[in-house]
């Protein structure tokens, strides 16, 4: 259930409209479904009226997205930028006012039982950076027009977590059960009455070894996580899209099955084009290598002819960067570009510059990104019915104009 307009709509008619209305669910799905409407600037919902308004695009009061050239180049992703993709309305602010006081279930170990944030901090301390990427990112790139936000490149951010490792808090409970072959996240979102809990529900099954570097965070980029972001506590797991980095989760449960949660059995999957997700398509979980340059740009403003610098964020998803090449010209030639600053690590971005003196002209700027083990971007994106995992460097290019 990547969309609003996805959700059962016999549920959807059998509630009564006030019970919808009572949790904002109505508002929310009108709002959602009258996304993007081109140039229409959108106020910011309130819960997040403490982000840059000139650094983001509102598509709606769930959707917000970094805009392409508010990107910088020092690496991370400020939170007052960050995209923001919630599938259900956001909890009350309630929930972030004693965070050491929120709880987390834990099932399918040794000694299964209820831990605080205040326990989890005496458990263990690991801090990583890493791509927060929604799976639809690139999705605005599919000619086919898939149905949910028209993402281009802002649906991404680099963000350090501090928390928990999974592994610790596993290993102070006595291990994971035998067989168990999943790890299982529930978020902490009060469910309307009138739906049933299993169509609605965030909640996300990822093979168990990612275990390895996963993590129960409870600060971002150096900050208490906020509400929008999953505070008090989010479940981290490097290399997968967003929607496996579950916020304000409240059930971590190690399982032999995948969730029968709707966003887990039928959300998220690779369909092909025309066809409906099903438990036997792929579901949409590791990153693959991806680039895109943020500047200069289309919106850039007008460019003098000269040197510039041509930068932009790649990544490997599971992997490191090994290296980016920038065509000016589509694809046709491709030059080494310069990888530069920090390297924190390899599920973070790396940032990359080509410096390139640019006569007037029009010009196709691409980014092509290798990782470690020598997968190469690809040219096209791999069709499939809900724009997920747009990793095409094409679609990516930009065309600028040098007077
Ligand atoms: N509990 C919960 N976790 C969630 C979601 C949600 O709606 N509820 N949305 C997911 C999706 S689809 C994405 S892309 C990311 C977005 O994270 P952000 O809003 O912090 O950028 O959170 C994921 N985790
Ligand atoms: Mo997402």
């Amino acid at each position: 259930m990547n969309t609003p307009q996805s959700l059962p709509r016999r549920h959807l008619l059998a509630s009564s409209a006030s019970a919808l209305a009572a949790v904002g669910l109505a508002s929310w799905t009108q709002g959602a479904m009258a996304q993007t409407a081109a140039a229409a600037v959108k106020p910011l919902p309130a819960f997040v009226g403490w982000k840059d308004a000139s650094s983001i695009i509102v598509h709606s009061s769930t959707t917000i997205e970094t805009k392409r050239g508010a990107f910088g180049t020092s690496v991370i992703t400020p939170a007052e930028q960050l995209y923001l993709r919630n599938n259900l309305p956001t909890p009350d602010a309630s929930i972030v006012a004693d965070r050491d006081a929120w709880e987390i279930t834990l099932e399918g170990v040794k000694n299964p039982r209820k831990l605080t944030v205040r326990d989890l901090k005496s458990m263990g301390l690991e801090t990583v950076a890493m791509v927060l990427q929604c799976s639809g990112n690139g999705r605005g790139f599919f000619p086919s027009k898939p149905s949910g936000t028209p993402w281009t490149v802002g649906a991404a951010g680099c963000v350090v977590w501090s928390g928990v490792p999974v592994r610790a808090v596993v290993e102070a409970l006595g291990g994971v059960n035998a067989g168990m072959g999943y790890m299982t996240g529930t978020g902490g979102e009060k469910l309307p009455d009138g739906l049933d809990p299993k169509s609605i529900i965030v909640e996300r099954s990822v093979p168990a070894a990612a275990m390895a570097d996963a993590m129960l965070a409870w600060e971002m980029n150096g900050a208490p996580i906020s509400l929008a972001h999953g505070g008090p506590l989010r479940l981290i797991v490097p290399g997968y899209t967003g929607v496996n980095n579950i916020k304000y989760i409240k059930q971590l449960a190690f399982t032999a099955k995948e969730s029968d949660a709707k966003i887990m059995s039928h959300g998220y999957r690779i369909s092909p084009p025309g066809g409906k997700g099903d438990p036997s398509q792929p579901s949409v979980q590791e990153m693959t290598v991806k680039s895109w340059i943020n500047s200069p740009h289309p919106d850039s403003g007008l460019l003098k002819a000269g040197l510039a610098q041509i930068h932009g964020v790649a990544f490997g998803g599971m992997n490191a960067v090994k290296g980016v090449e920038v065509s000016i010209d589509g694809g046709k030639t491709w030059q080494t570009a310069r990888l530069v600053g920090p390297d924190l690590g390899k599920y973070a971005w790396r940032q990359f510059v080509l410096q390139a003196r640019l006569p007037a002209g029009t010009y196709s700027l691409a980014s092509r990104a290798t990782d470690a083990a020598g997968n190469v971007q690809p040219e096209s994106r791999g069709e499939n019915q809900s724009g997920y995992n747009n990793t095409s460097w094409a679609d990516h290019a930009v065309k600028v104009t040098v007077a």
